[in-house]
Formats: structure tokens, C-alpha cells, sequence
């Protein structure tokens, strides 16, 4: 059964336009979870003038590299907080976090002892795949990060710094990984019967 007190925790991780934000989008719309996109959040905290992060933040962003985790993770517990809080929700997607050993470490020193991490649903995909989908987003993004240059180094980032994350996570018999490079509701699919078995075993 499920502990009241903890908050029940999906991490949602793949390369940049692996598709985690339209699935994560799709899993609210038929299940009761709430979405809490690392990036997201970190680019509304940019835009936020009152922020003293916006400039760090803002580089990073940049740069393909990943913010200090003390910045992401107080973002993504007053999400979780004030979800719960106000909605009494208990079940999160955690997109896009996290992203190295920094992350990792951080989340478990802060978190670990409030949250069910229920699995780290991991959406593979190529390369190519991933530059096409985000340079043709951004025709109309707006995302700072949406160009070859930036895409480069995210590409990087994610291999040198995620993937380790997520072998961690294969050891532990953690990751549910889904073949990302089909159509959404092909994906979709897929990731239904994932988040089935796993709320009928918490
Ligand atoms: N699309 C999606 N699925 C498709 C499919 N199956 N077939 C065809 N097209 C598909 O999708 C991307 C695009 O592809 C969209 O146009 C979509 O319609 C289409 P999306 O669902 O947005 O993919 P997603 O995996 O969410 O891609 P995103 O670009 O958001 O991934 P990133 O991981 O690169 O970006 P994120 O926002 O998580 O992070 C951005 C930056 O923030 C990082 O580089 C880092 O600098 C910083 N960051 C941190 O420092 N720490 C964190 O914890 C998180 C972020
Ligand atoms: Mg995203």
C-alpha cells in the first residue's frame, strides 16, 4: 500500500524531444497525476524579475548545462507541496529530473525519505530524431535552446551526465523504458500500460 505521508514519484527522463512533455501531457489528461517539468519550471523562475537565480539560470539554459540541484529541486518540492496542499494530489510526474550525479545526489539528501519513487520511465530515442523534432519546434518555441548549437550540447549533457543517472537506476530494476521514436500515441500505447500496472501495485 501506499505510504499517505509520501509523495508517489514517476521520473520522466530521455534525450531533449525524446517526447517527455507530451506524454507526460497525455498521462495527466487519463490518470490522476500532476506534471512538474524541471525545465519548465526553471524557465518560468528565469523569467520571474524578482528571482536572484534568472542570470545562472539563464546561462545554463543556454549552454545545454544543468542548473545547481539546490535551485531545481526546492522548485520541484514546492510544486509537489503546493499540489498537495491545495489539491491533495500524491502522484507526480517528475520530467526532465534528474540529469547527473549532482541531481541525484541532492534530490536523495533533500527528498528521499518523503517520496515513492515508483519508477523512472525512460523514453528512448534517436538522435536525429530528437535534433529534428526541437529545431522544427523552434520555428515558433521561443525556447532559447532550441537551435543546433545549443542542441549539441544538450545532446552531450545528456550522454555524459544522464545517461549514467539512468544506469544507476537500471541496477535498481527502476527504469520502464519505452522505444520513443513513433508516433505519440503509439508511445502512448505503451506508457498506458506501464502506468496501469504500476498504480495497481502502489
Ligand atoms: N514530439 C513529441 N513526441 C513526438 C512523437 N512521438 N512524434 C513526433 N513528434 C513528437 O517534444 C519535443 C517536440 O517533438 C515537440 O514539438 C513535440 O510536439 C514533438 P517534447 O514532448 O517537448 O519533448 P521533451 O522530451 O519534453 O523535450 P525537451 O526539449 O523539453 O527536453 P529537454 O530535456 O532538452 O528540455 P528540458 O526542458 O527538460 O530542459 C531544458 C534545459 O533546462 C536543460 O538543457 C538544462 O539546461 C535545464 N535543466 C536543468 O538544468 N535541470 C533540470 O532538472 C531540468 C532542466
Ligand atoms: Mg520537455
Amino acid at each position: 500500500m501506499a505510504d499517505p505521508a509520501k509523495y508517489n514519484v514517476i521520473f520522466v527522463l530521455g534525450g531533449p524531444g525524446a517526447g517527455k512533455g507530451t506524454q507526460c501531457a497525455k498521462i495527466v489528461k487519463e490518470f490522476d497525476f500532476v506534471h512538474l517539468s524541471a525545465g519548465d519550471l526553471l524557465r518560468a523562475e528565469r523569467r520571474d524579475p524578482e528571482s536572484e537565480y534568472g542570470e545562472e539560470i539563464d546561462e545554463h539554459i543556454k549552454n545545454g548545462s544543468i542548473v545547481p540541484v539546490a535551485i531545481t529541486c526546492s522548485l520541484l518540492e514546492r510544486g509537489m507541496k503546493q499540489a498537495k496542499e491545495k489539491d491533495d494530489k500524491d502522484y507526480f510526474l517528475v520530467d526532465g529530473f534528474p540529469r547527473n550525479r549532482d541531481n541525484l545526489d541532492g534530490w536523495n539528501a533533500q527528498m528521499s525519505e518523503r517520496v515513492n519513487l515508483l519508477t523512472v520511465l525512460l523514453f528512448s530515442c534517436g538522435e536525429d530524431v530528437c535534433v529534428k523534432r526541437c529545431i522544427k519546434r523552434g520555428e515558433t518555441s521561443g525556447r532559447a535552446d532550441d537551435n543546433l548549437e545549443s542542441l549539441k550540447k544538450r545532446i552531450a549533457t545528456y550522454n555524459e551526465s544522464t545517461k549514467p543517472v539512468i544506469e544507476h537506476y537500471r541496477e535498481l530494476s527502476l527504469v520502464s523504458e519505452v522505444p520513443a521514436d513513433r508516433s505519440p500515441e503509439e508511445v502512448f500505447e505503451d506508457v498506458k500500460v506501464i502506468i496501469k500496472k504500476i498504480i495497481s501495485s502502489s
